[in-house]
């Protein structure tokens, strides 16, 4: 039988699902995916009975397309029927799926949802709250598709699903939704007070595995070179907010990590680093006093030293884990060259989305500022007007190396040091000229040509970088050509002759970049 009939349904379906539906699932991709799902049928293992509902869309800068369905089969949900379509220019690439077959089951059960909660009962008791649901479903995930209900039961201390038979009453599976979705633990950090950790159960107790993260991990290296296991914990309460618990900075790491995915994907709509849904590790206490901390793509992975223990401590500070992971954000867009001026916008673009997430993040005991790494600076005390970082983005040359602006030369510097102009830029862009404070701290900023800039404010100047790097930059981008960049980012944005288009233009030429 033919599906053609069925792509009015696919459209109904899609118009009715809108609100429900993820954002993004508006996107023409949708229609493109439900044109090729009809023109290849088998690929996605469908029957004339299916149904797709988008839920998610994933674009890549290349232009491939990665358009998530969920499935229904005569108007049932099926368990394991969901399907990703993979596309480009139009062109099927590939599905993912783990639905073996098409469908052909009957859709009607021999028992009723009342016995199913029977059955149901009889595994997790009778100390359930409320009324117990149950729905009729398909079961697909196992080799033979099943009609069944989903049976969901819980109290305080539990909140389960079951599957239960709507031929014989069997318990076909079941799951703990409190566990799929994570378990939530206690993390005592270094920096960032105490903060809720996603992790994961095992036998005997939890992982630092956060499964609503793409499995992001965070891996003990014991003061070692290459990597180790991933941290471990009998109560899911971890470290003790001092070094003596090596899971301190490990909590430090996973809230770094966490955050860091959260801001992309609830800011700019990317969905991991590689935008491909799968979490980064995250290794702490590398070497021996190592005060450094770094990103790479070999492993995708982001590695913490210790520090020195008397200058500073270890390096997991929620803006450092911004910065690092924002290099692998970088490799997999514009992949600036990380040598002369493009590698100086490479460290300024990790900087920058590092300072955006220690904003978004917004957490008491590590406030927001434009100061790099000022957590991890053992004579540092809060509060104090004249904080010590690794770099001052609101005047750079603050740490006597970092121009505050653009001169011929700037490419010879280091490309730590030749960020500084960029961070500057995208200061005064966000924030405006002149002295402000940030957390106590004294943020002066001074202009190198023309008047003083009011600033566009954060939520503009993120998304114009963010699409000058994802769009616009390439490999040799220089400080010129991020000019060009940013300017048609603010036009495609806000347009051609909006504020936001004249502040980027005003602002480069402030810090001399023409
Ligand atoms: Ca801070
Ligand atoms: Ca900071
Ligand atoms: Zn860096």
């Amino acid at each position: 039988m033919s599906l053609t009939p069925k792509l009015l349904s696919f459209a109904v379906m899609l118009a009715l699902g809108g609100t429900a539906a993820a954002a993004n699932t508006n996107s023409p991709a949708v229609g493109r995916a439900l044109g090729l799902i009809q023109t290849h049928a088998s690929a996605v293992r469908a029957s004339a009975s299916d149904q797709f509902i988008a839920r998610d869309v994933i674009r890549d800068a290349n232009g491939t397309e990665h358009v998530r369905f969920d499935r229904t089969y005569g108007g049932l949900p099926v368990i394991g029927g969901d399907v990703v379509v993979h596309s480009r220019n139009g062109q099927l690439v590939s599905t993912s799926l783990t639905q073996h077959g098409p469908l052909t089951l009957g859709t009607r059960p021999v028992l009723g949802s009342a016995d199913a909660i029977v059955a149901a009962g009889g595994k997790f008791g009778s100390r359930f709250t409320g009324t117990p649901g149950a729905e009729l479903v398909v079961y697909a995930r196992g080799n033979t598709p099943v009609l069944a209900y989903r049976v969901h039961m819980g109290n305080d201390n539990s909140d389960m699903t079951y599957i239960v038979s709507a031929r014989d009453g069997k318990v076909l599976d079941s799951w703990s939704n409190r566990e799929t979705a994570g378990a939530a633990g206690t993390g005592k950090t270094l920096y960032s007070g105490n903060i809720t950790v996603n992790t994961n159960s095992i036998t005997g107790g939890f992982e630092m595995r956060d499964t609503t993260r793409g499995n992001s991990t965070t891996i003990n290296a014991h003061t070692g070179k290459t990597s180790g296991l991933v941290f471990t914990d009998a109560d899911n309460t971890w470290g003790n907010n001092a070094n003596s618990d090596p899971a301190s900075g490990a909590a430090d790491a996973n809230f770094g990590g966490g955050k860091t995915w959260d801001y992309y994907k609830n800011v700019h709509g990317r969905n991991g680093i590689a935008n491909n849904g799968v979490g980064a590790q995250s290794r702490v206490h590398f070497g021996v006093k190592y005060f450094n901390a770094f990103w790479s793509d070999n492993c995708f992975c982001m590695t913490y030293g210790d520090g020195d223990g008397v200058v500073a401590g270890p390096l997991v500070a929620l803006d450092v884990a911004g910065h690092e992971m924002s290099h692998g954000v970088t490799s997999r867009t514009a992949n600036l060259t990380y040598s002369g001026e493009s590698g100086g916008l490479n460290e300024a673009t990790s900087d920058i989305f590092g300072t955006m997430v220690e904003f978004y993040a917004n957490n008491a005991f590590d406030t927001p500022d434009y100061l790099i790494g000022e957590e991890i600076y053992l004579a540092n005390i809060p509060g104090d007007p004249n904080q010590q970082a690794l770099r001052y983005m609101f005047n750079p040359f603050k740490d006597t190396r970092s121009p505050n602006c653009y001169v011929g030369t700037l490419g010879d510097l280091d490309v730590h040091y030749s960020s500084g102009v960029a961070n500057h830029f995208f200061y005064l862009l966000a924030e405006g000229s002149g002295a402000k404070a940030f957390s106590g701290v004294d943020h002066t900023s001074p202009v190198c040509s023309g008047g003083a800039l009011a600033g566009i404010g954060r939520a503009h100047a993120e998304k114009i970088w963010y699409r000058a790097l994802t769009v616009y930059m390439t490999s040799g981008t220089n400080y010129h050509g991020a000019r060009v960049a940013t300017l048609a980012a603010a036009t495609d944005l806000y347009g051609g002759a909006s504020a936001e288009y004249n502040a980027v233009a005003a602002t480069w030429s402030a810090v001399s970049v023409n």
